[in-house]
């Protein structure tokens, strides 16, 4: 037996170092590395598990080609013929913008960006714009520090408090937990701020239950109770533009008024601003709450409360939403030309169908499962569906993969050579190969590869793992003497993230100084036909569609009992929005608000498990994220025959 090891590419704020058992050429365990800064000897659940998807027994390992209702299997050169055919042919009748390259988050390596490189020298083809994950938490941070970054992880221990606010750490990046349990044991107090009773709230020293969207409002009642009680920082002034129109703002209502549209009692938001006065304090803005229309404004409002309070720019305090994660390397360096024509994409599936001048003719999905992940599956679906021509790169039968006219067998994240930052740390990892890939399956670089030398354009992505990842570190790491054998071994830390943001340089905005909103949002409105905001969440069990386990059965939705529309524990019902309706199986608990349908994300459209199926694609109020969890839906009982 020997072990190796490599960095997890997932879409995850983590980035661990896992050590992976190879047995006669086969993984036979997975764990995390002990001495990994972050990792900490330890995998999430979907990782550690993820030897089920690696040989489960429908992995796809042979390129495929549709044939009527199912498909035939075609060798390599078979299926990239036809492709590069139909590229070219596409290309010479309607131009490369009839063409669209959408690639989300399956893998999170740098070298997905190559295969980008082609999609540039080819056309430059259609490619996607805004976020489905972050869009407005990212454009947030961009208006008001002109940057998004965070201090560094170990800063934490540094906190008198940390809140939590929209954060599932215990699912959704369960290496944040060791460091906050550190800090506990250090005499911080940890607060979680979220509408959903769920696991992390067990390493936290205080939950408060927010009205959903009511975050924007409980900013604010923060900020008045700052303001009334002269608690605002002495150089916010100098610090922060607009301060004005921001107080204005505050002062708009009072404490009591801004805690009833929050649904959060008025001594509890004293308490919290006490809290961040007192500093250190540092916000860790989860990512969930810039899913809603009021999003961008909500991670602007707590922006703003970290900027005034005194806890930006020092040890122990900071907003943290997001790590630089591609900070430490040369992108610009795959960069060959902008895009003609871009999707938005939570509006993919109304935009692919809607374009014109040319029509979009040709998708190619590489690493993303829109079907099931972006709002609106049926419109996806259906605007993939009525393509001329559909290529799907995957590892597994995904619900796009199902929809399309090849399918593409990948390797997967332990067959793979890349590199990888992390966005909930600053540790630099690379991806190696740990078993060369399944079958026929080929990593998306040889796939980019093998399809540029039949459109003549070898050249634009030429090289081997090991040349591009030297390429994408030489100018930014080289000068700090680290090479790729330094970061193979696994410890080194971005040498160009700061360790306490902002604390040697000033805000990346045009004026130096944070940017404060000054208009308050629309207050979260109440629909009486949808009662409930769905909320379709990160699963243990699941990277997003990626299930470690085959699901069966209806998909399970937790309301509190009084919100079940006298429905009982363990019952079938119907859950409805204006789009349609799923047959689920209730689950009561009286520890959730009377306002929320909680259901994982990620479920199978097809298989009529998929929250998207319900969540109708509306954009965030800037960034072009996706208002996922604006979503109303009710319960019914099932329809008797
Ligand atoms: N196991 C597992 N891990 C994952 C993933 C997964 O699918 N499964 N997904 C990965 C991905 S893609 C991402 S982006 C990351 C982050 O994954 P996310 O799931 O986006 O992030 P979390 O911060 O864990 O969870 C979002 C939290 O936001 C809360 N929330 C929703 N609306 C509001 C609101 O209005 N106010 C407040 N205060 N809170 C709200 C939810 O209740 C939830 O607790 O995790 C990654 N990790
Ligand atoms: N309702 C609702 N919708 C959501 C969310 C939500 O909370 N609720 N969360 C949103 C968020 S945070 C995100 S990030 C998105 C995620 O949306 P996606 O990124 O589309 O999610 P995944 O299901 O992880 O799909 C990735 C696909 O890539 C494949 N894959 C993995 N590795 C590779 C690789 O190396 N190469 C290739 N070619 N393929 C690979 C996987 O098998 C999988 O089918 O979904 C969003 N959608
Ligand atoms: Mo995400």
């Amino acid at each position: 037996m020997t072990t190796h090891a490599t960095a997890c590419n997932r879409d995850c704020p983590d980035a661990c170092r896992i050590l992976a058992d190879v047995n006669n050429g086969r993984i036979t365990a997975l764990r995390g590395d002990p001495d990994h800064p972050v990792t900490q000897g330890f995998l999430c659940h979907r990782t550690a598990q993820y030897l089920h998807r690696q040989y489960a027994p429908d992995r796809v390992t042979q390129p495929l080609v549709r044939q009527g209702d199912g498909f035939a299997t075609v060798s390599w050169d078979q299926a990239l013929d036809l492709i590069a055919g139909k590229m070219l042919q596409i290309r010479a009748e309607s131009g490369p913008a009839a063409l669209f390259h959408y690639v989300s988050g399956g893998s999170l390596g740098l070298l997905q960006g190559v295969v980008g490189r082609l999609w540039q020298a080819f056309g430059p083809v259609t490619t996607k714009r805004g976020d489905i994950c972050s869009g407005a938490g990212d454009a947030a941070q961009e208006l008001d520090f002109g940057l998004e970054d965070s201090n560094d992880i170990h800063d934490l221990l540094n906190c008198h408090s940390i809140l939590l606010w929209g954060k599932n750490a215990a699912v959704s990046g369960p290496h944040l937990l060791p460091i906050l349990k550190q800090a506990r044991a250090n005499g911080c107090k940890v607060v979680l701020i979220d509408p959903v009773h769920h696991k992390t709230v067990g390493h936290c020293d205080q939950f408060v239950q927010v009205r959903p969207a009511g975050d924007f409002a409980l900013a604010m009642a923060m900020a008045r109770v700052l303001f009334d009680r002269g608690l605002v920082a002495a150089q916010a002034a100098e610090l922060c533009d607009n301060l004005d129109a921001f107080a204005a703002m505050v002062h708009a209502r009072s404490l009591a008024q801004w805690c009833h549209v929050a649904d959060v009692a008025p001594g509890v938001a004293e308490g919290l601003a006490l809290d961040l006065a007192h500093g250190p304090t540092n916000i860790q803005v989860g990512w969930g709450m810039g899913r809603r229309g009021i999003g961008g404004a909500i991670v602007r409002a707590l922006d703003a409360l970290c900027a005034i309070s005194g806890n930006l720019r020092v040890p122990g305090g900071g907003v943290s939403f997001y790590y630089k994660r591609r900070g430490a390397f040369d992108t610009d360096s795959l960069r060959l030309a902008d895009s003609p024509r871009t999707i938005c994409e939570p509006l993919f599936g109304q935009q692919v169908l809607q374009a014109a001048d040319p029509p979009i003719r040709m998708v190619w999905v590489t690493a993303g499962n829109p079907v099931a992940m972006l709002p609106e599956s049926a419109t996806t679906a259906h605007a993939l569906r009525t393509r001329e021509f559909v290529v799907v790169a995957d590892s597994w039968m995904s619900d796009t993969a199902q929809l399309a006219d090849v399918v593409l067998p990948t390797a997967t994240l332990l067959e793979t050579d890349d590199l990888v930052g992390a966005y909930g740390h600053h540790y630099l990892g690379t991806v190696d190969a740990v078993v060369p890939p399944l079958g026929q399956a080929r990593t998306d670089l040889q796939i980019a590869q093998a399809l540029a030398d039949r459109l003549g354009l070898a050249d634009a992505v030429a090289g081997t793992p090991e040349q591009w990842r030297s390429r994408l570190i030489a100018r930014t790491l080289g000068p700090h003497g680290i090479g790729l054998d330094d970061l193979r071994k696994g410890y080194v830390r971005n040498p160009l993230a700061p360790k306490v943001l902002f604390a040697d340089q000033p805000p990346a905005t045009a004026s130096g100084r944070v940017q404060l909103l000054g208009d308050a949002p629309a207050d979260p409105l109440d629909d009486p036909a949808f009662p409930l905001r769905l909320m379709s969440l990160s699963t243990e069990k699941s990277q997003s569609s990626q299930w470690v386990r085959p699901q069966s059965g209806p998909m399970e939705v937790t309301v509190h009992p009084e919100a079940a529309a006298g429905l009982g524990d363990g019952d079938l019902a119907s859950l409805c929005s204006a789009l349609g309706h799923l047959q689920v199986r209730v689950r009561l608990d009286a520890r959730q608000r009377r306002d929320v349908a909680i259901v994982p994300k990620g479920g199978s459209y097809l298989d009529g498990r998929c929250a998207n199926a319900l969540v109708q694609a509306r954009l965030t109020d800037i960034g072009e994220g996706g208002a996922l969890y604006d979503q109303g839906v009710c319960l019914r009982p099932l329809a008797t025959e």
